[in-house]
């Protein structure tokens, strides 16, 4: 009997464009190994192997669907890194809904802030703590690894959309912003995809992996560390939050779960590299680091490379508007003459431009330049924020008639003598404490809101252990009742992130200014150096 053959030969799989397809190619090849490796504590392990993953993922799709809720509505999710936040993220993204993770130490007006401003259809928790304050047209749920209980269904609506296309929103991630309000990155399937694709093809990690990851949820870190285990088929090892501060956990968190890479920011080296770091070098299983988010000291790296002489060391530079940009080898043995790392040249697919003030690529070594990023990884735009979107996607400087837009990154930088970059500051007050994105004017407009401040001037400062942390200078209206440093301190602390708040905080007669009236950060910093007992400012 003649074989009956399709009319048009089927043509092969075209490559997936859509971050669950992506991430759970794994599901189909290699169904019985890792996906999730989770600390339990007492010795205990708990392993989700890739087919528990899919089918807890299908589970949350189906609850989800169930739900009547349509392709781009925002979902926020309240959870640490876990099997089951893990999978929920994937499932999100099944249905097309924009995942929009928040901490669950982030103090209720944050979180009210980011509701107003995303409206979301669904609010998920994974903790029993209640959020309060939440509107009532909010469908509220709390998952687990065992499964999503709706606990008030959505209101009845019509779905407008039926497929869940590349330039869909995967997720929505909130930074620091200037205007009083959390700035939401917003990335399509497309950008995330075209990036994890560009960072695999570095070849940090394979099958047999296991990526430690120490970011929270709500940052992109931990989302690059997602893409980088299960895009390569290995395993996402979370680091409980609370052990990090304590090195003795942190290192047996590693040697627990086996761990063979570990991802975060520098500051999560310090205190284990300080206190010990002969235990850190008893394990051998340990192959990579990968760091980002800011500048490594270069002192402590030098003592991570002597702890780990064989392991690849990442320096992982880019912002959130592209998730990240480029990956570079530290060297081994590291030098003693650089006084800075490279932060390379950008993932293959993307490129790196370095522009002079007038809008001209600059090609030569050490002048100084602002980075321009052109990529298929760019954002969206700014969630509900055209103007400040308009202000870093812009017409690409060295063909601008074109119509295509590069990301204007207000990070300066020069060029080696191989054309590889040294970033070397800011354009803007933007700062990183603990890896962490800060813009100065976010915390400032908060000081301002206390009743009877006149002026406020945030700034960093730089611990004799080498941290860096904020610190603020608060002028009162004249004949004002006293405020004192404690109460403006737990002002902050109800709105801001922690690492928003300034651990320094002086109230002053008035603030220093310029001769053109500005408030002189200069003085300021001088004003600290002399009070701070010890702290040194960085401008
Ligand atoms: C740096 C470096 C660096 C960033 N050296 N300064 C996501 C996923 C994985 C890794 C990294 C990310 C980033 N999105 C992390 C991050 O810090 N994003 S951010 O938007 O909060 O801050 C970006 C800024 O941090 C950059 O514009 C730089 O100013 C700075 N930065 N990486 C020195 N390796």
């Amino acid at each position: 009997m003649a074989t009956a053959h399709p009319a048009h030969p089927a043509h092969p799989e075209p490559p997936a464009s859509l971050l669950h397809d992506f991430l759970l190619a794994a599901v189909t090849t290699t169904p019985d190994r890792p996906a999730v490796v989770e600390f339990a504590g007492n010795d205990d392990v708990r392993t989700t192997s890739y087919r528990q993953l899919g089918l807890l993922v299908t589970d949350f799709a189906r609850t989800l669907e169930g739900l009547g809720l349509d392709i781009g509505d925002r979902v926020i999710l309240e959870s640490d890194t876990s099997a089951a936040a893990i999978a929920m993220f994937l499932a999100c993204s099944t249905r097309g809904l924009a995942f929009v993770p928040v901490s669950p130490e982030a103090p209720d007006h944050r979180v009210r802030k980011i509701v107003e401003t995303t409206e979301p259809a669904l609010y998920l928790r994974a903790s029993d703590q209640p959020r309060t304050g939440l509107p009532e047209r909010i469908a509220l749920g709390r998952f687990d690894a065992h499964g999503l209980t709706v606990e008030r269904p959505a209101p009845p609506r019509t779905r407008l959309r039926r497929e869940v296309t590349g330039t869909d929103t995967a997720y929505i991630i909130f930074t620091s912003g200037t205007t009083g309000r959390p700035k939401g990155v917003v990335m399509s399937h497309r950008a995330v995809v075209s990036f994890y694709r560009g960072m695999l093809s570095h070849g940090i990690v394979g099958p047999e992996d296991r990526v430690a990851t120490t970011s929270p949820l709500q940052f992109d870190f931990s989302l690059l560390d997602i893409g980088l285990a299960l895009g390569s088929g290995a395993a996402v090892v979370p680091v409980p939050r609370t052990l990090l501060r304590w090195p003795r956990r942190f290192l047996r968190v590693l040697r627990d779960t086996g761990a063979t890479q570990v991802d975060g920011v520098p500051s999560i080296w310090r205190h284990t590299l300080r206190h010990l770091p002969e235990q850190l070098a008893e394990l051998a299983g340990l192959r990579g680091v990968l760091f980002c988010g800011e500048d490594f000291p270069l002192p402590e790296l030098r003592q991570l490379r002597q702890a780990l002489p064989e392991a690849r060391l990442v320096n992982c530079y880019g912002a959130t508007e592209s998730m990240a940009c480029s990956f570079t080898d530290v060297p081994a043995p590291l030098a003693d003459d650089p006084h800075r790392l490279s932060i390379g040249f950008a993932h293959p697919g993307a490129e790196m431009l370095l522009i002079d003030e007038d809008g001209r690529a600059i090609t030569e070594p050490n002048v100084i330049g602002e980075i321009y990023l052109r990529s298929p990884a760019l954002f969206t735009g700014y969630w509900d924020d055209p103007d400040a979107t308009a202000r870093a996607l812009v017409p690409d400087p060295l063909v601008p008639r074109s119509g295509q837009r590069v990301l204007r990154t207000g990070d300066l930088a020069y060029r080696g003598a191989r054309g590889e970059l040294y970033f070397c500051g800011r354009t803007d007050s933007q700062v990183q404490i603990r890896g962490n994105r800060v813009e100065l004017g976010e915390v400032e407009r908060r000081l301002l809101e206390f009743p009877g401040v006149a002026a406020a001037a945030a700034l960093t400062l730089e611990r004799p252990d080498g941290e860096r942390e904020l610190g603020a200078y608060v002028a009162l209206e004249r004949g004002e009742v006293e405020v004192t440093e404690g109460e403006l301190t737990a002002f902050c602390v109800e709105a801001l992130p922690s690492y928003m708040v300034p651990q320094k905080l002086r109230v002053v007669g008035e603030l220093p200014v310029t001769e053109h009236g500005k408030v002189d950060r200069r003085a300021l910093a001088a004003l600290s150096a002399d009070n701070a007992g010890g702290s040194q400012v960085r401008l």
